[in-house]
């Protein structure tokens, strides 16, 4: 007898497949079980999770779609189900033993190498609206300019506020998992988001629907939006290439294998527009190479490959967009390149596992200052833009993840990320480079991710916990003025800074 559908790990549903929700309960316990791993999942998960663990309504049940997750987590959501999601319980179903087998197949590599294909590409695109019957002029009535698009993890949702009143303008589910920042169309109207899972969507924050989306490969890293808005442009890790997409409907352009100078095919660790140059920057992570594909014109996409000191697992550039500073967690330590010489300029002093794709700069004595945070250790990384040395580390109480600044703002906020004191966040002067004020939210629980208003009036922050919320702060006086209750929030967006790349806030 088959369960319908099976288990849901977690929910990726787009509205279409809403429909299918009431039919998320297990039926009673089948009288002869499957053994075999494997029989267990095509007769309980595949029909949520695909054929070859692949993902369908439910996300992509792989090694790699696991890796953030760990073996005892998985155990417990197919035993206990997913809440706010379409993930049923299955303990009624299946006795521990039979759970333990299932979550050791998931974390197998599939028998057949998972491939995903234009073909498959194409048939996943779906489009929502025709862009052309809808109003091209905002209609909600707030400054579009000072929208904030807000990231629920916890229940995979996504937000729009009007950046004045902190009000609700809207409130949708997203993909399973979202991950890295949504990208804007240069004029804020259309917001890009990319799922772990590979889901691609776009949604026109001037009339608060959703218009497409598509499934660009099975593990995805990020996406970049070209300046002129009509390109977007997704690094996957599996399969390892980058897929171009139409950004007015994400149809299928090409995808473009990512294979070394040598032949060595390679994941892709993040792809960033760069405005200046008119081009998309993509740092590769198992071939020592970072590659430029200009969109001026009418491109071909063919990338100059710029060889690299190491392998890249993720780069900031200098407010020029000449110089990436990158970094490889495995040498623990970073390198400048230079974008016009195409040469990789000097190392730069960077310990633990800096997260550069956080890093900001801002003018300290008139010059160019650049700061990261840091993953695996409690500091964050000060370094001088122009001679390429270490200021300062700043200790802070433990490691961090983001951080973000405003041009208005005497102050960097940043986080600590990781151990028992995650519900602190630091807010370093950025002239004296010592931490003023060490703010704690909610004692107890972690606090994370900073974006400021448009005009740096006010700092958004997020308690990133179940009962957590997205909390407003003067920004000069520190005073919370504003507290939304919210799942697991997680990053926050200004359209304004975002489509204007502006200093403190990440590109
Ligand atoms: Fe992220 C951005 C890489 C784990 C939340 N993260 C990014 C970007 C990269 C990156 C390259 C920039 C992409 C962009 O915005 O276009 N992240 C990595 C990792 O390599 C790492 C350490 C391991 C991994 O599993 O990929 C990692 N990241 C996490 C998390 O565990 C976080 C905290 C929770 C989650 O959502 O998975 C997380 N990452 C974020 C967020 C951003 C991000 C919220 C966007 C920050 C911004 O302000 O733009």
């Amino acid at each position: 007898m088959q369960l319908i559908p099976a288990l849901v790990l977690a929910a990726a549903l787009p509205a279409a497949t809403f429909v299918a929700l009431d039919l998320a309960i297990p039926r009673a316990a089948a009288a002869t079980q499957p053994t075999d791993s494997q029989a267990l999942y095509e007769q309980h998960c595949q029909s949520c999770h695909g054929v070859n663990r692949l993902g369908g309504a439910g996300p992509a049940l792989l090694p790699e779609s696991l890796s953030r997750i760990k073996p005892a987590e998985a155990h417990s959501v197919i035993r206990d189900g997913r809440p706010a999601s379409q993930m049923a319980a299955y303990s009624h179903v299946l006795n521990d033993a039979q759970i333990t087998g299932l979550v050791d197949y998931l974390y197998q590599p599939a028998a057949v190498p998972p491939t995903w294909s234009d073909a498959d590409i194409r048939a996943s695109h779906r489009i929502l609206k025709d862009v052309a019957t809808l109003p091209t002029a905002p209609q909600h009535g707030a400054d579009p300019r000072n929208l904030f698009v807000v990231v629920e993890a916890g229940n995979h949702h996504v937000r729009v506020l009007d950046g004045d009143r902190f009000e609700e303008l809207a409130n949708f589910q997203s993909h399973f998992a979202l991950h890295g920042g949504p990208k804007f169309s240069p004029d804020g109207r259309f917001v890009y988001f990319a799922s772990r899972d590979g889901w691609i969507s776009v949604y026109d924050l001037h009339n608060l629907c959703m218009i497409a989306e598509v499934r660009a490969g099975l593990n995805t890293r990020n996406l970049a939006v070209s300046n002129d808005g009509r390109w977007v442009l997704v690094g996957n890790y599996l399969p390892g290439n980058l897929v171009l997409l139409d950004a007015r409907d994400l149809s299928l352009i090409k995808h473009i294998p990512t294979v070394g100078q040598d032949g060595t095919p390679s994941r892709v660790s993040a792809v960033y527009t760069a405005p200046p140059r008119d081009s998309f920057v993509v740092a590769l992570k198992d071939v020592q190479e970072a590659w430029e594909l200009s969109y001026a014109g009418e491109p071909t996409f063919e990338p100059r490959r710029i060889k690299a000191a190491d392998y890249l697992d993720d780069f900031s550039f200098t407010p020029d967009y000449r110089y990436l500073l990158a970094t490889s967690r495995k040498a623990h330590g970073g390198q400048v390149i230079d974008l016009d010489t195409g040469k990789a300029v000097t190392d730069i002093p960077l310990p633990g596992m800096p997260h550069l794709g956080s890093g900001i700069y801002w003018k300290r004595d008139g010059k160019w200052v650049f700061a990261t945070p840091n993953v695996s250790k409690g500091l964050i990384s000060v370094l001088d833009l122009e001679t390429w040395k270490l200021i300062k580390e700043i200790p802070t109480e433990g490691p961090g993840f983001f951080m973000r600044s405003q041009a208005n703002s005497p102050y960097a906020w940043t986080d600590v990320f990781f151990g028992p004191n995650n519900d602190a966040v630091h807010l370093i002067d950025k002239q004296t480079l010592e931490v003023a004020h060490t703010l704690r939210p909610m004692p107890g629980k972690n606090a994370a991710h900073v974006e400021f208003t448009n005009d740096g009036r006010y700092a958004l922050l997020s308690v990133w916990d179940t009962d957590g919320a997205l909390l407003v702060y003067d920004a000069n006086t520190l005073e919370e003025v504003k507290r939304i209750p919210m799942n697991k929030p997680s990053g926050k967006y200004n359209v304004g800074n975002k489509i204007e790349f502006a200093e403190g806030t990440s590109h």
